[in-house]
């Protein structure tokens, strides 16, 4: 049951966030799709899933990646798009000090160009140096790359944060990122 839900999220996560295509449905310029037309089309492509099990899956998804509108007709991730979706992000003064997880392989290029966006909307920076961690480790060891935040803000860059308590910002350049 676990894994199953395991699943249905991350296939979620793909029609939510990058394919809506895959089954047929589109999303708003917000991000959101109807909750009814999301179930009909995956149970058709063969991922059968009820609305109590997608309930679940919004409630206890570790990072609260779905949200439901107010009357919970329609459904939406709360980031990490590679789709272009506007998600009316609350801009916010962020901590003198976000956290961004990555790998060696891609430092050389971070510390020539900066951190980029690369295929989503925005970079992913956290508050704690644990989430960094996990996010670093999915691609390998973790490489914790401390960023200047709050200096960034004083230098007139944008902060976002997304609903579940992604940092969000444009790019990170090369001058705000401390290499502990
Ligand atoms: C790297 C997951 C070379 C960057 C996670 C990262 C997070 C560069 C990768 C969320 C670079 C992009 C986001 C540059 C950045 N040259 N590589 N100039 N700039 N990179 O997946 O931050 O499960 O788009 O370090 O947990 O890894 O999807 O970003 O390794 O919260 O909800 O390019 O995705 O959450 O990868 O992860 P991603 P991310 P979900």
């Amino acid at each position: 049951m676990k894994n199953k839900n395991v699943n249905l999220s991350r296939f979620l996560s793909l029609v939510l966030r990058h394919k809506p295509q895959v089954i047929g449905i589109k999303l708003d310029k917000n991000g959101w799709c109807s909750v009814e037309e999301l179930l009909v089309k995956m149970n058709a492509y063969g991922k059968n899933i009820t609305i109590e099990e997608l309930n679940k899956i919004v409630a206890s998804d570790n990072k609260q990646r779905y949200a439901f509108c107010e009357d919970k007709k329609r459904i939406r991730a709360n980031q990490g798009h590679s789709l272009y979706v506007e998600l009316d992000l609350k801009e916010c003064v962020p901590p003198s000090i976000l956290y961004h997880g990555t790998v060696e392989r891609f430092i050389d290029n971070i510390i020539t160009k900066g951190l980029l966006k690369m295929s989503r909307q925005h970079v992913h920076l956290s508050e704690d140096i644990k989430t960094a961690e996990k996010v670093g480790n999915r691609r390998g060891k973790a490489i914790i790359l401390h960023i200047e935040a709050g200096r960034m803000h004083g230098d007139g860059f944008k902060f976002y944060l997304s609903e579940n308590g992604v940092w969000l910002t444009d790019c990170v350049p090369r001058e705000y990122i401390v290499l502990e």
